[in-house]
């Protein structure tokens, strides 16, 4: 069978490398010219461990090939973005505008006895909309939601949930639930899922698949407020949190996770929004998890300042344009070099523009600073450490695991993520 991956990013390129990795033919439409051509050359434009090699294979062995053009296929896999807008003097409102350009694009093509799938993080009702769009464009076929387990095309939500850097792995050995627009439409979607996941399929509604992948990330955007929050008050109460969660972890039932310059990546800061946006009087704790994780980078910030004004009690031969900062970190989380949607590149970026010193960045994963921080130099944690009059540490690297603060004084040192710690 032959399959049309929709969208070739974070999620749809390793998805279709992976299914083409089983020796099936897999097309993948993409939007953007550069992306086909990087593909079609074997290369890949994004970054994630052995997918380059993934991808060089399965093109040079004919399996994997990119376009511009839909092209007929047995199923088609829906990956694209899903952010959200502001709409009517409402904010988070998610914009379906990519999912209805996709839907645009096959419906051409689409025929009798195909298979649709939306893999997209989707608000509840998308995968419904999607097979509206769909059935909207192609009056000569017919759609589940009218014609029910006869209808001639097939249709499923089956939210990814990778882990970014570790993509390749959670791909195939994650369990995956599949939300058919009728049980028919699931047990095809579990059909395709075969070919490459060894992880359990387990089938269910498309409205509830939709809510099951919000809930999962929502889970973690609430925990990680939970322990943002305890960050704050400990703050407050000159206790050491980190020290009081280890200890609060000792409870057999207890596992809270850990604080940090605030929330990013592509995902848990976005998904809760999905069911905030739907039901605003009910989703209170979702929404102030939101909050209190957008609140933090704030929080960093002001911590700097104050840090500074001490810093020139302490000297009063110094004056604040010649106070240096460090920071070390700028990716949105441990171990990586994403730094899109990264608490900790926002709080550079601002601390750029309103310091009237120096600010230096150390991010061992990257090679040039971001274009978005001309005013700081991106330098090494030797020279950071050396020159630095406050040093901020906000990612917990694997290389801030040894660094050596020991001849500055603790109150210039603010370690937002324990980076010293075991
Ligand atoms: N973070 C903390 N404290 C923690 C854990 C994480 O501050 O204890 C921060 C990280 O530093 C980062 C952010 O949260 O800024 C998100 O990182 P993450 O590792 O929790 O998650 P992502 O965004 O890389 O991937 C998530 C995953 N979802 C869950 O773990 C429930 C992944 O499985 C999903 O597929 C992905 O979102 C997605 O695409 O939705």
């Amino acid at each position: 069978s032959k399959i049309c991956m929709v969208g070739l990013g974070y999620i749809g390129l390793p998805t279709a490398a992976v299914i083409a990795s089983r020796k099936c033919k897999v097309i993948g439409l993409d939007v953007d010219p550069n992306v086909v051509d990087t593909i079609n050359k074997g290369d890949i434009h994004i970054v994630e461990p052995d997918l380059d090699m993934i991808v060089h294979a399965a093109v040079s062995e004919g399996y994997l090939r990119a376009t511009l053009e839909a092209e007929p296929a047995d199923a088609f896999l829906v990956a694209v973005p899903t952010p959200f807008k502001t709409e009517a003097g409402k904010t988070h409102v998610p914009d379906l505008r990519y999912i209805e350009s996709a839907a645009k694009s096959i419906a051409p093509v689409l025929e009798k006895g195909n298979l649709v799938i939306l893999e997209s993080t989707s608000p509840v009702g998308a995968t419904e909309q999607l097979a509206d769009w769909l059935a909207e464009a192609r009056p000569d076929l017919t759609f589940p939601q009218k014609n029910g387990e006869r209808s001639d095309i097939r249709i499923a939500h089956c939210p990814e949930r990778v882990l970014p850097g570790h993509v390749i792995g959670e791909l195939v050995a994650n369990d995956r639930v599949i939300g058919g627009l009728t049980p028919a439409c699931s047990e095809a979607a579990c059909r395709l899922y075969d070919i490459f996941v060894e992880g359990e399929c387990i089938t269910t509604t498309a409205r509830t698949a939709e809510m099951a992948k919000l809930t999962e990330n929502s889970f973690r955007d609430v925990n990680i407020a939970f322990a943002n929050e305890l960050s704050l008050i400990c703050d407050k109460l000159d206790i050491d949190v980190w020290e009081l969660i280890d200890l609060a972890n000792r409870h057999p039932r207890v596992d809270i996770l850990k604080p940090g310059p605030g929330v990013g990546g592509h995902c848990i800061a976005v998904d809760p929004w999905f069911i905030v946006s739907e039901t605003p009087e009910q989703a209170r704790l979702i929404r102030m998890a939101r909050e209190v994780n957008d609140s933090k980078p704030q929080w960093v910030i002001d911590k700097v300042k104050s840090a500074i004004g001490e810093f020139l009690q302490q000297h009063s031969d110094r004056t604040s344009k010649d106070v240096r900062v460090a920071i070390f970190g700028l990716a949105f989380k441990p171990d990586i070099d994403d730094l899109r949607e990264s608490p900790s590149l926002a709080i550079a970026e601002q601390l750029a523009q309103s310091l009237a010193g120096s600010l230096m960045v150390v991010e061992p994963n990257i090679e040039v600073a971001p274009a978005s921080l001309t005013r700081a130099s991106l330098v090494s944690s030797d020279e950071a450490i050396e020159q630095a009059d406050i040093c901020v540490v906000m990612v917990a690297h694997r290389e801030f695991k040894g660094l050596d603060f020991s001849g500055k004084p603790a109150e210039f040192i603010i370690d937002v993520v324990a980076s010293g710690r075991a």
